[in-house]
């Protein structure tokens, strides 16, 4: 019997390895808008402790020597524009999705499961992704960027999620990639599985139910690496959701 009742999961790098698309459209803004500067992939790993766009550009702005003072107004314009950019590379491109994503998406709304995307990025970043990749009408709620006053790490977006979906705590299983996710997710009640993606293989995910390589698909299993193990098939199921859920406590 599965008493788990929803399913909530991140976008960037846990749908898919969306970041390198995020970085190269910062940088174009960059360009386009005559600002000396470049993120290569060292700098736009250490700029993700900072989640949202705009905060991670203003942020770096405090940082860099003889940076260019940016009014709100032009911080806001420059990251609409990394907004659009983003959107045409997606457009152009596409992310394909991890391993297991749309597997496993597919057997819990089979099953009745409320599934949510909670996600810092932009709301038509959000939308772009969805859109492109298929996925669009699958979720039941989706919570993006300013939805709350506070991004992750902060748990607001997913306390919002609990309220919207009416669920109690422990009812539901976040799925995240980074530490900020995990630190959102946990602090709003929610076990949390990881799958860790290309920029946050290396953060603690310590006080996580689960870390998986990813969610798997029959033929192209994942290495379990912290919580349950998953059975023969090493996909995550709902069988396997459950036993996350098992290994919460408050
Ligand atoms: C990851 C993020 C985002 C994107 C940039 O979000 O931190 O800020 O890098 O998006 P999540 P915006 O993993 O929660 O999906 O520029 O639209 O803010
Ligand atoms: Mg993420």
């Amino acid at each position: 019997m599965v008493g788990v009742k929803a399913l909530l999961l991140d976008l960037d790098g846990t749908l898919a390895e969306t970041e390198e698309l995020h970085r190269e459209a910062f940088n174009r803004a960059f360009r386009e808008a005559g600002l000396p500067f470049s993120w290569d992939r060292p700098l736009y790993k250490a700029l993700l402790e900072v989640t949202g766009g705009k905060e991670r550009i203003a942020h770096f702005l405090r940082s860099f020597p003889d940076a260019p003072r940016l009014s709100e107004e032009a911080l806001t314009r420059l990251h609409q524009r990394k907004n659009a950019l983003y959107e045409a590379l997606l457009r152009e491109e596409g992310a394909p999705l991890r391993p297991g994503v749309r597997r496993l998406l597919g057997e819990a709304r089979e099953a009745g499961l409320l599934l949510a995307l909670v996600t810092t990025t932009s709301p038509e970043n959000a939308r772009a992704f969805l859109e492109t990749s298929g996925l669009k009408g699958v979720f039941h709620l989706v919570l993006a960027g300013d939805i709350v006053p506070h991004k992750k790490p902060d748990p607001a977006i997913y306390h919002l999620a609990r309220k919207e979906l009416g669920l109690g705590e422990g009812e539901g299983v976040a799925v995240e990639d980074s530490r900020n996710g995990l630190l959102s997710a946990r602090g709003a009640g929610f076990p949390v599985l990881i799958t860790p993606g290309l920029y946050t293989a290396d953060q603690d995910f310590s006080e996580a139910q689960g870390v998986a390589e990813h969610l798997g698909e029959p033929g192209h299993p994942a290495r379990f690496l912290q919580g349950p193990r998953a059975g023969e098939r090493g996909v995550v199921d709902l069988d396997y959701l459950e036993e996350v859920r098992g290994w919460w406590s408050t």
